[in-house]
């Protein structure tokens, strides 16, 4: 084992013993570690990976940094906080041949950059069809008509005169891993997977707005309209309206992103992205979907008879591992290493993740880490020993339905290679060896 050469060369050559590889090498620190561990696989290895460094007099402990020496800034130096600058490489990324143009286009989230399941505001992937408007809350105004007894305007101080709720929830656009339904084609999981943000969101619920504006019996459909340029609109079964959708203006404890819709938003749980509708200014029920606009209709997803599926509108269960993965390769040799990724369901929580490290032959339960919410995402680990040789990584989850996320050729089986939209195949990442993984399919 690669460690247990790091602890013969600490034990014959240790003319720099400091406190702090005492301290590592200490019984106390590894049986704190021991009992910590979720895996007692990893624990197998014997020592572990943090020995290294200590082990051959590493200058970050011997010598003095200048942030050990020098004042810092002061408390007035960032009335808004951001990121250290180390960390300047954790973005939003777009692919640049994929749209003409970056107006009407779209950018990915980090993921493999992320943990936990909380998405930070600044690292939402975006989605514009005639980029970000820039509203001003106090010239903004939001109608509900159509066939209701009292059409009405609120102003954004109307809204939030309404009670309040909070909830996270993912967010997927229909599109995300569209560019994969014919073979593996991009090389990280931002760009395969990162058309996903999940969100802690604070707004009122649509049912008590429709309630204040009284919806006529005949009414059963919504059509919502956003204020940019393209005065994007959806169609939306009064059903779902009523049942569990938000007006948003808050995300992450604080006012909506102008990205992500500001001043508010409309959340509609588990169902594709394009229906949540930003800049959100006009509300009106009717009786039909509106059907003749180009926008309802292009949502389809074309299958190999030349049929097409259409108004399908969950997300259904999906996972990707998002380390290692091609933007995030294991950097370590054999031994203790962590796998983690991310699984959610348009249609409730996730009762389980499978991870397997053999293209799916042979399947391991992750451990599912964190709050498992309602259509939001959930964080998995799985904690193993790994001996060095090439891996076929792959997840599956399994929601509260019973639901178990496909194959990618049982999809294609299904849906035939044309469609572009709700891809929840299982991912394959080949991890060739330390500093390299690539996405790759296993039939
Ligand atoms: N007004 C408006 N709402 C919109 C869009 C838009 O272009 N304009 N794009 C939609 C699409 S296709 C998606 S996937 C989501 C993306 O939300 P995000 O930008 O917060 O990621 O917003 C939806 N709502
Ligand atoms: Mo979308």
């Amino acid at each position: 084992m690669s460690d247990q050469k790091h602890h013969q060369a600490s034990g014959t050559s240790d003319q720099h013993v400091s406190a702090g590889s005492e301290a590592s090498k200490g019984p106390s620190r590894r049986s704190f570690l021991r009992a910590g561990a979720a895996s007692s696989l990893a624990m197998g290895a014997g020592l572990l990976a943090g020995n290294k460094a200590a082990a051959t007099g590493d200058p970050a402990i011997l010598e003095l940094q200048d942030w050990n020496q020098y004042l810092g800034e002061g408390v007035d130096a960032r009335p808004y906080g951001t990121p250290s600058p180390f960390e300047e490489h954790v973005v939003r990324r777009n692919v640049s041949w994929l749209t003409a143009d970056p107006i009407s286009s779209v950018n990915f989230t980090p993921l493999h950059d992320l943990d936990g399941i909380i998405t930070p505001s600044g690292l939402c992937f975006e989605r514009h069809h005639s980029g970000i408007a820039e509203v001003d809350p106090a010239q903004h105004r939001l109608m509900i008509h159509g066939m209701v007894d009292k059409p009405l305007v609120f102003t954004m101080e109307d809204l939030k005169r309404f009670p309040r709720e909070n909830h996270a929830y993912f967010l997927e656009c229909a599109a995300n891993s569209g560019m994969e339904w014919r073979g593996a084609q991009l090389n990280g999981c931002q760009f395969t997977h990162g058309m996903v943000h999940n969100i802690m969101y604070t707004g009122v619920r649509l049912s008590h707005l429709l309630a204040e504006a009284g919806v006529k019996p005949k009414g059963s459909w919504l059509l919502a309209e956003g204020a940019d340029s393209s005065t994007m609109t959806r169609s939306i079964p009064l059903e779902k309206a009523l049942d569990d959708c938000i007006v948003a203006f808050a995300m992450n404890g604080e006012a909506l992103r102008p990205e992500q819709g500001y001043p508010v938003r409309l959340v509609v749980p588990g169902w594709e992205g394009n229906m949540w509708v930003k800049w959100l200014r006009r509300l009106e029920i009717g009786d039909a979907p509106w059907q003749h606009r180009e926008e309802t209709s292009k949502y389809t997803d074309l299958m190999a008879d030349g049929r097409a599926r259409r108004f399908t509108w969950v997300m259904d269960a999906k996972s990707v591992i998002t380390n290692p993965s091609p933007q995030a390769p294991l950097m370590h040799d054999k031994g203790q290493t962590v796998l983690t990724g991310l699984a959610w369901s348009g249609r409730g929580t996730i009762d389980r993740v499978d991870v397997s490290l053999d293209g799916g032959r042979s399947w391991h339960a992750a451990r599912i880490d964190g709050p498992s919410l309602n259509k939001s995402l959930h964080r998995f680990y799985f904690d193993f020993n790994w001996d060095g040789k090439p891996l076929l990584l792959q997840s599956r989850a399994i929601d509260s339905t019973g639901y178990i996320q496909p194959t990618k050729s049982a999809l294609r089986s299904v849906r035939g290679e044309n469609s572009i939209y709700h891809n929840n195949g299982i991912q394959t990442w080949h991890v060739k060896g330390p500093g390299e993984v690539e996405n790759v399919e296993v039939s």
